[in-house]
């Protein structure tokens, strides 16, 4: 049986009370909680604080450039689609830096987990905005307040036809933890934006902000139907006095890796390279 433990209990370099410390918590939970053993697992991640979470849990981890988590995550996942393969990223990171692979990984709908921090803030690099920032928002950089548009996340992938996508908060673990399990058991991409109070730089979407704002989207008694792309936009609108968690859209279809041949006979790490074969190849390049 796999524990929390199994993934171990590292130091950190976060802020105390950092809303990064809950969504390690909700994690470990999830992986230990599906019986995912931290050999089975990979961690991709790139810069910024959120980044830095590969490393404070016991498994495989690639630590890339800045707004990169995804790209080693793809192809980790080629290499062996066998793998749990998360890739863990901040609001600048994925959707800032990183903006072009989100977008083009969504479209290739890699069976992999996306976690992003979403701080609204860059944290590591200590507060300037972000691409997710509210206008308005007043930084030592955007000293007369935040005055673009800011990214919706959620709208964004639902428009790109996502194949999960999902929201959470730092400040409900048990919210989060069923979230991540489920975005892992999904197949195909899976997006979870979570929203996580940074204490240190953003003093407008604090803990108690949320606390007032977050509700539960399963809990509306609605009947709020997640295979419904439209009614899933419009849900991803409401920003404001409430703020909805919860799985927004679900559309299942095939994966990346379903399309690849070459991967009907298992991991492409399990076969053995034929050396003859390998010369000839070479022959005919180079
Ligand atoms: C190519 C490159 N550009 C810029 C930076 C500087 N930089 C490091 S982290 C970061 C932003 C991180 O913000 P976010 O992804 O939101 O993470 P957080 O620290 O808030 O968790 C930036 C701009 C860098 N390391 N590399
Ligand atoms: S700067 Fe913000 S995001 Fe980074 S560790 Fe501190 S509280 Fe967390």
């Amino acid at each position: 049986m796999v524990s929390v433990d199994d993934y171990g209990e590292f130091e950190t370099e976060w802020c105390p009370g950092c809303g990064n410390f809950m969504i390690l918590k909700a994690l470990k939970r999830a992986l230990a909680e599906l019986g995912r053993s931290p050999d089975e697992v990979l961690l991709t991640s790139g810069i910024g604080q959120s980044s830095k979470l590969p490393h404070y849990l016991k498994c495989n981890l690639f630590n890339g450039l800045h707004g990169r988590s995804l790209p080693p995550a793809i192809g980790a996942k080629v290499a062996n689609h066998e793998l749990t393969v998360l890739a863990v990223t901040g609001d600048g990171d994925c959707y800032g830096e990183g903006g072009n692979h989100f977008l083009h990984n969504v479209r290739r709908n890699p069976n992999i987990t996306l976690i992003v921090h979403d701080n609204q803030i860059y944290g590591l690099t200590k507060g300037q905005a972000s691409p997710t920032s509210e206008p308005g928002m007043k930084t030592k950089v955007q000293t007369h307040g935040v005055f673009n548009t800011p990214l919706n996340p959620l709208s964004l992938a639902i428009s790109l036809d996502c194949s999960f996508v999902s929201r959470g908060f730092a400040g409900d673990v048990s919210h989060l933890t069923e979230l991540i399990k489920k975005a892992i058991q999904h197949k195909g991409f899976s997006l979870v934006d979570v929203l996580q109070p940074c204490v240190s730089f953003n003093k407008l979407n604090t803990f108690s902000w949320y606390s007032e704002r977050v509700y539960r989207m399963e809990e509306e008694g609605d009947g709020y139907d997640p295979g419904d792309r439209v009614k899933a936009f419009e849900r991803s609108l409401e920003w404001g006095e409430r703020i909805p968690l919860g799985v927004f859209y679900v559309n299942e279809k095939p994966t990346f890796e379903d399309h690849l041949d070459v991967l009907r006979s298992g991991p492409l790490v399990s076969n053995k390279a034929d050396p003859k074969k390998v010369d000839e190849l070479l022959d005919r390049f180079i």
